[in-house]
């Protein structure tokens, strides 16, 4: 019997692992590479921080645009320096050409400025055709702290949308680049319609924040068919991070090659662990951690 327990034990871990993980590479292999067109996070939970670990934890090598530096902590953003666009145009172009990018996702982006140099370098450079590029359309931080100019939702609407293979904006996103309060299934709905109508391949209105919900429902468009993507909500307050991971995940899927539905699906049940193993962090709020991913089997 307890043979039998054991076997249905790791047949379990087998399957949780199975969701997990992308295919890893050997040693000595390249592993693939995504590229993220982000701000840094002083704090360590959220941007490109958030991005490096899932990269890291999903076998992925990630490369960096860094578009902003953030000062914050758990507590808040207390401001943030730009980086200029030739330098973040630079960065682009200069992996791209030597390392090869299979996959891209942008995050804080801060200025229309910022907004057209990486639409026109990432189109210049011939890569809107060839390469998956998922648009997190970040405005503020959790704490409602701006990362974004207001004036500069009208660049991510006409300028980058139409590039994006995907854009993942959560609700208070989605009020503020289309208008639509999403409060239940039917406006979910509208609000992916909508969001389509601007350009993108796809759409995923993510649920997390229908903070009356049991669950998290996110919602995927691609102006023909919805894909619905429920998981159950993990009531945590720390879950700083959890728009980047999602983002991140889905373009380590996609950088392996798959769908963007079962990208999609992949990544949810990643954020999904994430949130379970977030930690406290200070006097604020903590991150969603993918360090769940490390094992202490291994010692070197
Ligand atoms: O989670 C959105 C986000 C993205 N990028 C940076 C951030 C935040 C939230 O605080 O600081 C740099």
């Amino acid at each position: 019997m307890r043979e039998e327990q054991r076997a249905s034990d790791e047949r379990l871990r087998e399957e949780q692992r199975a969701v997990r993980l992308l295919p890893l590479p050997g040693p000595g292999e390249t592993p693939p590479r995504v590229l993220t067109i982000a701000g840094s996070d002083s704090g360590g939970g959220a941007g490109i921080q958030a991005d490096l670990r899932s990269c890291a934890l999903l076998g992925v090598h990630a490369l960096v645009a860094l578009t902003a530096v953030t000062v914050q902590n758990s507590v808040g953003v207390k401001g943030f320096h730009e980086i200029p666009v030739e330098v973040i145009a630079g960065q682009i172009e200069a992996v791209a050409s030597d390392i090869g990018v299979q996959a891209a996702k942008t995050g804080m982006l801060a200025s229309s400025e910022i907004i057209a140099t990486v639409a026109n370098t990432w189109r210049g450079l011939g890569l809107a055709e060839t390469v998956p590029l998922v648009v997190d359309p970040v405005c503020a931080s959790m704490h409602g702290d701006a990362l974004l100019q207001p004036g500069a939702l009208n660049s991510l609407r006409s300028e980058l949308f139409p590039l994006a293979t995907l854009v993942t904006p959560n609700l208070d996103e989605v009020r503020l680049l289309v208008e639509v309060d999403v409060v239940d299934d039917e406006s979910q709905h509208q609000a992916a319609r909508t969001l389509h109508a601007l350009g993108p391949r796809w759409v995923l209105v993510k649920g997390g924040h229908l903070r009356s919900s049991a669950h998290s429902p996110d919602l995927l468009f691609d102006g023909v068919d919805f894909y619905e993507f429920d998981s159950p909500r993990i009531d945590t307050g720390d879950d700083h991070g959890a728009g980047d991971t999602l983002a991140a995940a889905t373009a380590c899927a996609l950088a392996h090659g798959y769908p963007v539905p079962s990208a999609v699906e992949f990544a949810k049940a990643w954020v999904t662990e994430c949130l379970r193993a977030a930690y406290p962090l200070g006097h604020g709020h903590g991150p969603v951690s993918a360090m769940f991913m490390l094992s202490a089997e291994k010692t070197v």
